[in-house]
């Protein structure tokens, strides 16, 4: 949800910077404001900022200062974080405002007592990016992690302050199908005796539906069939403006947007429709990983991804393992890409982390996390749901779901995400594959497979062969389910070139790629394969990791290796 009508001040530029490593700025009052030389940019991660941050995991202090202006005076302040962490402690001219767990959704602290209007007003953030068990992901320290990505720290999405009246719109949720089905309910915050107008414009602003109605129990709502709007799909991403506009005696008090394509996604009988279609879903994992920016995948490079993906002919990915920003989804939207949502439950090595196994199967019964690993799930879905481009969601990625408690712990996240949202099918990513005791809490099977890298090493065939055995054994045990392949890849180091193909030469990779895309090709319970990766990104560093994770089809400053140009020309000979 956006407002083209708030008052906003956006806060991106350079910011004050101050490393904590001893954890001591609390107690000597930073938060009051705190001296430094150095200078960091928002949005972006520090460590790539400077050498001298790269692997730094600790507390690290932020500050800016702007002006707010006497008119606005008498209005609620809002103040907006839309990606900071891992965890955020916020303060507002010495006020603190609150604080966030979680680097992957947004944010909301009330600013409004703490503003000083008329003058300027010191912003102040502490950023703690330790890794811990305790922690979604978890991980016992920088580079002994259960996840393959790098812990960047800082305030990677942007940050500004907004204005509302007393009486505001809140949240607004919006669900559609293809045939011009419109259900909204705005949430209003002291709406007695108001009225809100919901109406819906076509991309050129056309209007298409104007609906005036009452606020009264804090709520409104439309339930209508609008007639000629044209469906949403990747062939034709048709989006319409959902605007509601707040009314009170004396004019316009609020007005807040939503883009609404008309589109419905469904799992039936072992296949996945779009549109009542049958819909194969082709694609990558991706990650927001960027030179420099870290975290932040600037919008420039992100439309350069988009293109990329759309040349590929890809129309789909899954946000491993986190919720992507609002620019990366509003790209989804509005370029037609089918996306699997998925939380920051991301447990690859996590069995790895424990030489006490009892210990590892014990994180799982604890409440605590439980509760966090729902909150994300909560915070995304509010952020995300009425996107059209989002049309799964995926609880975990890689939970040692061949343990009873993995799987209990899975079984009741996939309970939490449809109670939040009944109209979407859920997944996770299994690398237990026949062995996992949790594929039958989800509607949509993915398996994460590495036969011919992590087994098999140098052995294509062979590695084919294994994973076909693998993907018919638990066809066999679930044959009502549709299965995706939602991870296979083989790390290419750009430039290495061999023949025969070996392990880290682009051949390699371009081999494997074709043989698992052929390999499953007419099975037609395999709903899909998204290709791991999309590009490099950074990883912790360890024996098996060249700085970077190369399975990328592209290197991490965006140019094709030899893989990228085979899975254009294996797309296109896939169904659509
Ligand atoms: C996986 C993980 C992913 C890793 C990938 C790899 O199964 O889900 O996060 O990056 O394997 O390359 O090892």
């Amino acid at each position: 949800m956006r407002s083209p009508f708030r008052p906003k001040i956006e806060l991106s530029g350079f910011w004050r910077f101050k490393l904590d490593p001893r954890g001591e700025g609390e107690r000597e009052g930073w938060h009051r404001g705190f001296e430094s030389c150095d200078v960091v940019y928002v949005p972006s991660s520090w460590n790539e900022q400077n050498p001298l941050w790269d692997g730094y995991d600790g507390v690290a202090w932020y500050s800016t200062s702007f002006y707010v202006r006497k008119e606005l005076e008498g209005k609620l302040a809002w103040l907006v974080f839309k990606g900071a962490g891992y965890h955020a402690r916020v303060w507002l001219n010495g006020e603190l405002l609150g604080e966030h767990e979680g680097s992957f959704t947004q944010f909301k602290l009330d600013a409004t007592r703490a503003v000083r209007f008329g003058d300027f007003n010191l912003l102040v953030v502490r950023i703690d990016n330790r890794v811990a068990l305790d922690r979604l992901p978890p991980g016992l320290s920088f580079n002994r992690t259960a996840f393959d990505f790098l812990q960047y720290g800082g305030i990677h999405r942007p940050v500004y302050l907004e204005f509302t009246e007393r009486s505001y719109v809140d949240s607004l949720v919006v669900e559609t199908d293809h045939e011009g089905a419109l259900k909204a309910e705005a949430r209003v915050a002291n709406g007695a005796g108001l009225r809100a107008r919901f109406r819906l414009l076509d991309g050129r602003g056309a209007e298409l539906l104007s609906e005036e109605v009452g606020c009264d129990g804090g709520v409104a709502r439309v339930d209508r069939r609008v007639s000629g709007v044209k469906p949403w799909s990747p062939e034709e991403p048709n989006l319409y403006t959902l605007r509601v506009e707040l009314l009170g005696e004396r004019g316009l008090l609020d007005m807040v947007e939503e883009r609404v394509g008309f589109r419905s996604f469904k799992v039936e009988k072992g296949r996945v429709y779009l549109n009542e279609k049958p819909v194969y879903l082709k694609g990558f994992g991706r990650h927001e990983d960027f030179p420099v920016t870290g975290k932040h995948v600037p919008g420039a490079a992100l439309v350069r991804d988009f293109y990329l993906m759309k040349k590929l002919g890809a129309n789909s990915f899954r946000t491993s393992h986190y919720p992507y920003s609002d620019e990366h989804l509003d790209l989804a939207d509005e370029m037609g890409f089918l996306v699997i949502l998925e939380s920051t439950v991301c447990l690859s090595g996590f069995t790895g982390l424990f030489s006490d196994q009892a210990k590892a199967r014990e994180w799982f019964k604890d409440p605590r996390i439980l509760e966090k690993a729902k909150a994300v799930l909560r915070e995304m879905i509010e952020q995300h749901r009425n996107r059209p481009s989002v049309v799964m969601y995926s609880v975990a990625n890689e939970p040692p779901t061949d343990w009873e408690e993995a799987a209990e712990f899975v079984r009741q996240l996939a309970e939490y995400v449809r109670s939040l949202d009944p109209t979407r099918p859920v997944t996770f990513a299994s690398h237990r594959h026949s062995r996992d005791r949790a594929l039958g809490f989800v509607d949509v099977i993915s398996l994460n497979v590495y036969f011919g890298w992590y087994s098999e090493w140098g052995s294509i065939e062979e590695g084919v062969r294994r994973m076909l055995e693998e993907l018919k054994r638990v066809h066999e045990m679930h044959p009502d389910k549709p299965v995706l392949l939602a991870e296979f890849g083989a790390d290419a180091v750009a430039g290495v070139h061999w023949d025969p193909p070996v392990m880290w030469s682009e051949e390699y990779q371009a081999e494997l790629l074709k043989s698992y895309i052929e390999g499953v090709r007419g099975l037609e319970w395999v709903v899909g394969v998204h290709v791991w990766n999309f590009a490099d990104f950074r990883t912790p560093q360890s024996p098996g990791r060249a700085v970077l994770n190369r399975k990328g089809v592209f290197t991490r400053d965006r140019q094709p290796k030899l893989a990228a140009h085979l899975v254009r020309d294996l797309f296109s000979r896939l169904p659509s």
